[in-house]
């Protein structure tokens, strides 16, 4: 088969959606946001609380203004949003020991020792930032809220995890409806720090670039079995190494408990898994390793509906569109 990589716009008879093609391309997401980014939803926790909707948009103007190639501004968090954090660092530390998977475990004390991981302080996204970078190429970039499934996969592409920088409200400690720093510091950067779920969730982005919607939908559910609620196996154990089983006490152990059905992960079925959102996932998919899903999601990606296919230059920071006709 040949290859040939096309420089830009497309080459004849394929016609090309817009994709973000280099990383700072996806400054272009920075004022996008689904929904709850200013304005909170009604059964939001904070969405009565004016001091918290105000704290919560000088946050997200952060975020909004924020481009690629500039630090990643700091936050002054306050004492309550420390406590909040607090306790939500000390309840779920607990658990890791048991349930989380070993590439969590390795990590999360160099994250004490360098990130200022501890109950008594929230990280800085910025000083977590440079430590992924160093270590898997991974950066985090701030941002408002919920992204479209879309624009948040194609910023994995580029090794880019969009995350938020505030916190939930201090009324529910052990509740969010939406990510939030605890969610995401103490769930996803963790596992950004191993190579191979490093690669993986890469995989993941590549396959979402310039992606048909109805692929779009498969492979943010692979995401979501994955990335949020996947399970590995770990000798004759099986762990937690999905962000919300990692960031919900609750979950967290009722996940590994026999009530929840656990299946192998397989892309083909596992993109066609409906979920919901509100309540512990009855069902959980396990991965052997984290380089047997991502060889599994690139065979996947292979068979989806897209003329072209691409590949990462990490020397650029851009995107290679390939001609595989
Ligand atoms: N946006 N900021 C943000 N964080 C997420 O975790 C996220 C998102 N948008 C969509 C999404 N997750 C998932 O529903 C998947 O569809 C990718
Ligand atoms: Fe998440």
């Amino acid at each position: 088969k040949q290859v040939k990589v096309i420089s830009s716009g497309g080459s004849q008879g394929v016609s090309m959606p817009w994709f973000p093609r280099r990383k700072y391309d996806l400054d272009t997401f920075a004022d996008k946001v689904l929904e709850m980014g200013e304005e909170l939803d009604a059964d939001h926790p904070g969405a009565l609380d004016p001091v918290y909707r105000a704290r919560r948009a000088e946050i997200t103007r952060l975020a909004k203004t924020h481009r690629h190639g500039y630090p990643i501004p700091k936050v002054k968090y306050t004492e309550q949003e420390i406590e909040t954090w607090g306790t939500v660092f000390r309840s779920l530390k607990k658990l890791f020991s048991t349930h989380a998977c070993r590439e969590h475990q390795l990590v999360f004390p160099l994250l004490e020792k360098n990130c200022g991981y501890s109950e008594n302080n929230i990280p800085q996204l910025e000083d977590v930032s440079k430590f992924l970078k160093d270590y898997t190429g991974f950066t985090l970039r701030p941002v408002m809220g919920l992204l479209t499934s879309r624009d948040f996969l194609n910023g994995l592409a580029f090794r880019v995890f969009h995350s938020t920088q505030y916190i939930r409200h201090h009324s529910k400690p052990h509740y969010t409806p939406e990510p939030d720093v605890c969610h995401e510091l103490l769930g996803h950067v963790p596992l950004f720090c191993d190579p191979d779920f490093a690669d993986f969730s890469q995989e993941i982005g590549l396959a979402s670039l310039g992606a048909s919607d109805n692929d779009i939908e498969k492979l943010s559910t692979i995401y979501w079995f994955t990335v949020e609620f996947g399970l590995c196996r770990q000798g004759n154990d099986i762990r937690a190494y999905g962000a919300g089983l990692l960031s919900s006490f609750g979950e967290l152990e009722y996940s590994l408990t026999d009530k929840p059905e656990k299946r192998p992960f397989d892309p083909h079925k596992t993109s066609e898994q409906k979920y919901i959102v509100t309540e512990y996932q009855p069902i959980y998919f396990v991965a052997e390793s984290f380089k047997d899903a991502q060889q599994k999601v690139r065979d996947f990606s292979n068979t989806l509906d897209r003329p072209f296919s691409v590949r990462y230059n990490p020397y650029t920071e851009s995107i290679e569109v390939l001609d595989t006709q």
